[in-house]
């Protein structure tokens, strides 16, 4: 056996560390679908109105604006039915993050 191997340790302090903001950050995206469609499995074009505009208004212009928000929500429903599936949200949220990577990094958004 060689010596280094035993520099692999299974440090047992990460079991009861505190939540780190990406993990309560993912939780945050789990948790506001599900309070917003107060138990269903979708979110309607009300609920995904009133999700925008209180948890998105800093990362996303016209939340206000709710033609502009129905527009959004035709473009992310994907199976057509007039609804937002946890699905059709994570692409929501997947395009806000590579918006917010592009704005960070300089790159433009891919508009090709
Ligand atoms: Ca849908």
């Amino acid at each position: 056996m060689e010596s280094h191997i035993k520099a692999y340790r299974c440090s047992s302090d990460t079991v009861s560390r505190d939540e780190t903001d990406m993990e309560s950050a993912v939780k945050t995206v789990v948790t506001t679908f599900l309070s917003s469609t107060k138990g269903k499995e979708n979110l309607n074009g009300g609920g995904f109105q009133k999700l925008v505009k209180n948890h998105l208004g800093g990362l996303m212009q016209d939340t206000n604006c709710s033609s502009a928000v129905k527009e959004m929500q035709s473009g992310l429903d994907a199976n057509n039915d007039g609804k937002v599936s946890f699905q059709e949200y994570l692409t929501l949220i997947g395009y806000l993050a590579s918006s917010l990577s592009a704005s960070k990094t300089g790159a433009t958004a891919d508009a090709s």
